[in-house]
């Protein structure tokens, strides 16, 4: 029914002009908006659903572009987002290893500066183990002085009664003067040891010649004769002829004897020693009996 309508429109609009055509057409009626509008209607519409079309696909293009781009976009703010997160490490890894760095560097400055007081410190050893080894060596020689004046004055130190002489670390007295008559070898004998001592036992050249010496000033009163300005020791051979011996029973090996003594002339078994120039012939023999001087012998205190 609406084609029939419709067909009667179309029919009344061509029955002006155009009757012909519209006759062929009666036949095989025709539904066609170019029947119903005007054909330039008709183009401007086509031209419109092209362009739609076209814009329609321009913006699917740009739409898949867009998402193609979004899409890109995407991945590399992804990308980006990765390697700033790297940056961002690396920075972080960067400041802990710079202050790992600086933290070694600070040590190290410590330790370099502890080393250079240590190297000063070595330095200022080493110059004071010099000064102290030149003070050591100072010490020892000084030391070495010292000790080599101990004997001086060790002997010194000793000391003998009033009216004694010290000889070679041993007290001596010699009966210089007048109160103390001359008397026999035993009677000497007995006198020093009622003072604490015994003949003189000269059994050394340094003992001779001091005790020369002495009774060598003494002899200058020459008013006494040379046989009686002898003094008693502490030497006899009184055990056995020619057999000296000393009052603890050592035998004399070499004495001081004057030349041609001992001669024992008269059996003379005590020897004495006399003033001489000659301290190595000093000593005679005479009788025991014989009055003479004598010297006393005892330790040093
Ligand atoms: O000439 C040496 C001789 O001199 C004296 O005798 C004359 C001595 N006598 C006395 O001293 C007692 C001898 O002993 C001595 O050998
Ligand atoms: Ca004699």
């Amino acid at each position: 029914m609406e084609e029939s309508a419709y067909n009667k429109l179309i029919h009344q609009e061509d029955l002006s002009a155009d009757e012909p055509a519209l006759r062929l057409n009666q036949e095989k009626p025709q539904v066609s908006l170019s029947l119903v509008w005007p054909a330039s209607t008709w183009t401007s519409r086509r031209v419109i659903e092209i362009i739609l079309a076209a814009l329609a696909a321009v913006l699917l293009a740009v739409d898949i572009g867009l998402g193609v781009y979004y899409k890109n976009l995407t991945d590399e703010s992804r990308a980006v987002m990765s390697i700033s997160r790297e940056v961002a490490e690396l920075n972080a890894a960067h400041e802990a290893a710079t202050m790992i760095q600086e933290e070694a560097q600070m040590r190290l400055k410590q330790e370099i500066t502890k080393q250079q007081v240590i190297k000063w410190q070595v330095e200022y050893q080493v110059k004071r183990n010099g000064e102290y080894k030149k003070l050591a060596d100072k010490l020892q020689r000084d030391i070495a002085a010292l000790k080599s004046h101990i004997p001086t004055i060790r002997e010194s130190c000793r000391h003998c009664l009033p009216r004694w002489t010290l000889v070679d670390s041993a007290c001596f007295f010699l009966s210089f003067s007048e109160i103390y008559s001359s008397r026999s070898w035993q009677e000497a004998r007995d006198f020093c040891k009622k003072h604490g001592s015994d003949l003189a036992v000269v059994d050394t050249f340094e003992k001779q010649l001091k005790l020369n010496q002495l009774i060598n000033i003494h002899h200058q009163d020459l008013s006494r004769s040379i046989s009686q300005s002898g003094f008693w020791i502490g030497l006899r051979d009184v055990d056995s002829e020619a057999v000296w011996k000393w009052l603890d029973g050592t035998k004399l090996s070499e004495g001081f004897w004057n030349d041609g003594e001992p001669n024992n002339s008269g059996n003379e078994d005590c020897a004495a020693t006399y003033p001489r120039s000659n301290p190595f012939k000093g000593w005679n023999d005479a009788p025991c009996t014989y009055n003479l001087k004598w010297i006393c012998e005892m330790s040093a205190s």
